[in-house]
């Protein structure tokens, strides 16, 4: 596979400094190896410029949404790299930093093919709140509402169109920390929501057949990842901003990465929440390079330059 690396230095999106650093961290461990000896071939395309703020500009632009400016210009930013990436038959692997980093990313999935592809959101949160919904003003709560068309318009109108993906092509897989904003948004959604109890209970291999079905029924020819490596337990990611308890063990991580990347369909991927700042002897690095490790293995099987054959925006 051609794959881009893009790093995304950021963490306005959750209010807690050293996530920014996530992006060198990875690429210092080896990511680009990694990802080469795994039979790609990879560009760094390098940083996507984040405008400085001091923490006194928190709150600028908006009472309910920290650091709004640096966000949205950041994720015009992203946006641009990752259509661009795609329209040249690249896979961009996207490296946080935070987690509204997915503004950009999905409206640049959008730019590039459209609104027919379905969204894969790996994450013990489900991230669809609203300024409105929001009880922290943290931003990296947000993306998957203004992917949906859900929310404020400064958020819904990053790089053109309001929706970057149809409700009923998202899907969210291991969630167990959720506002009531946002339950309130899946009932009155078409959005599919995997809970960690689901998950526990009917295994993981269930989860992943139905996931693979309704992907099939409504004739998904894109996928778009976004791995939030939170979705992992508490005990494997001390270095994340937001780690939860009861959550997914490494093995069950990439039984469902792998079943996701070996349909063919995965044109794009985030990684984001990596803190190394806040990590402990290393423990949410080595989980990082596990589940990179995966992502890379079922990237090196795939060949040659993807064909989009459509163009969006
Ligand atoms: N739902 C909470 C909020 O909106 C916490 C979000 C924490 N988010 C992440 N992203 N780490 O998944 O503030
Ligand atoms: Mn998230
Ligand atoms: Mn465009
Ligand atoms: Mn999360």
């Amino acid at each position: 596979m051609d794959i881009d690396l893009i790093g995304v230095p950021m963490f306005y999106g959750c209010d807690r400094e050293g996530v920014e650093l996530g992006p060198d961290k990875l690429r210092e461990l080896g990511l680009k190896e990694l990802l080469e000896n795994k039979g790609s071939n990879v560009r760094d395309k390098g940083n996507v410029v984040v405008p400085f703020a001091s923490p006194d500009m928190k709150y600028v632009r908006s009472s309910k949404m920290k650091y709004l400016d640096e966000i949205l210009t950041t994720a015009e930013n992203l946006a641009s790299e990752v259509e661009d990436s795609l329209k040249r038959g690249r896979l961009p692997l996207v490296i946080g930093g935070d987690h509204s980093l997915a503004l950009g990313s999905l409206a640049g999935v959008a730019g590039a093919l459209g609104n027919r592809h379905a969204v894969i959101w790996i994450d013990a949160h489900t991230d669809i709140n609203t300024d409105q919904t929001s009880p922290s003003g943290n931003v990296h709560g947000m993306p998957l509402a203004a992917a949906m068309g859900v929310g404020p318009t400064v958020l819904l109108s990053v790089h053109g169109k309001e929706k970057k993906v149809l409700d009923r092509n998202v899907y969210v897989v291991g969630a167990r920390s959720l506002d009531r904003g946002e339950e309130k948004l899946i009932s009155d959604s078409r959005m599919t929501v995997y809970r960690i109890g689901d998950i526990h209970s009917s295994g993981m291999q269930a989860v992943i057949d139905d996931l693979l079905r309704r992907l099939r029924e409504s004739r998904i020819s894109d996928i778009h990842i976004s791995y939030d490596i939170d979705s992992l337990d508490k005990s494997l990611v001390p270095g994340t901003g937001t780690p939860v308890r009861n959550g997914l063990k490494l093995e069950e991580s990439a039984q469902l990465v792998e079943a996701i990347m070996d349909t063919g369909l995965v044109r794009s991927i985030d990684f984001v929440e990596y803190n190394p700042k806040l990590d402990k002897d290393g423990r949410t690095a080595e989980s990082c390079l596990y589940m990179l490790d995966v992502f890379a293995g079922c990237l090196g099987r795939q060949t040659g330059r993807m064909d989009i054959g459509r163009t969006g925006s």
